[in-house]
């Protein structure tokens, strides 16, 4: 449904909105083809699965009025980088910086940003390797560069965030409860990150 305002720009807004779905289907593609390769290679495959999702009119309504701009395709062009999002999750994080260099060497990407919340967990735990990238989409008669959000974790750092994320959702947390669910949550965190680091050595070893 598009909010009221959305309305003087539908038919941009929509095509758009089809921009970054195409954006979808080329990284996807991308790392289904690296992840046959490497599965030739190593024997293994480093991708457990790949979950994409288009942020909805509704929350880029709630972001752009967050950011204080504008409602309209320019600035969600601009100042919104995650309208298009790709979840890759691997089995080791190895996998992860692995795969990220193989799409980054790739020569029609382009790097935007990178936030290497593995290297630098946020306060609350929360581990993730996080790339926007723009990708070229060849229309009728150009080409257009279009961003799009990849986070790559583990399924350990997969499973924390998910259910982290379940969780808070939506929901107002008590005080006097807060400090003691963060402190629990960030103790499963560390308990997610020690399973990966065991998982790994294990490889390790058997290797
Ligand atoms: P959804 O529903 O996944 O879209 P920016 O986009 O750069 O303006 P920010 O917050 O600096 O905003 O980006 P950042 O830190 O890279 O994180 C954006 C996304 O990472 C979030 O998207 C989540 O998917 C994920 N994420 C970041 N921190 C956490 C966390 O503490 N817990 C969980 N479960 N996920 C997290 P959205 O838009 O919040 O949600």
């Amino acid at each position: 449904v598009m909010s009221d305002e959305w309305q003087e720009e539908i038919l941009p807004h929509k095509q758009m909105m089809a921009y970054y779905r195409c954006a979808i289907m080329e990284v996807e593609t991308k790392f289904r083809v690296l992840n046959e390769e490497l599965s030739l290679c190593y024997d293994r495959n480093p991708i457990e699965s790949i979950h994409s999702r288009l942020k909805s009119n509704a929350s880029i309504t709630k972001k752009l009025k967050l950011k204080g701009y504008p409602i309209n395709v320019e600035t969600m062009e601009k100042y919104l980088y995650d309208i298009a999002g790709l979840r890759v999750v691997c089995s080791f994080k190895l996998d992860i910086y692995h795969l990220a260099q193989c799409l980054l060497q790739q020569d029609d990407i382009r790097l935007v940003k990178k936030k290497d919340y593995i290297q630098n967990p946020k306060a609350n735990g929360y581990r993730s390797l996080h790339l926007i990238i723009e990708v070229p989409i060849f229309l009728e008669n150009e080409k257009k560069w279009v961003k799009v959000e990849v986070q790559f974790r583990t399924l350990a750092m997969d499973f924390w965030a998910s259910l982290e994320h379940k969780l808070r959702y939506k929901k107002v947390i008590d005080d006097d409860k807060e400090s003691y669910i963060a402190h629990q949550l960030l103790g499963c965190a560390q308990m997610c990150n020690d399973l990966d680091d065991k998982m790994s050595s294990i490889k390790e070893y058997l290797e």
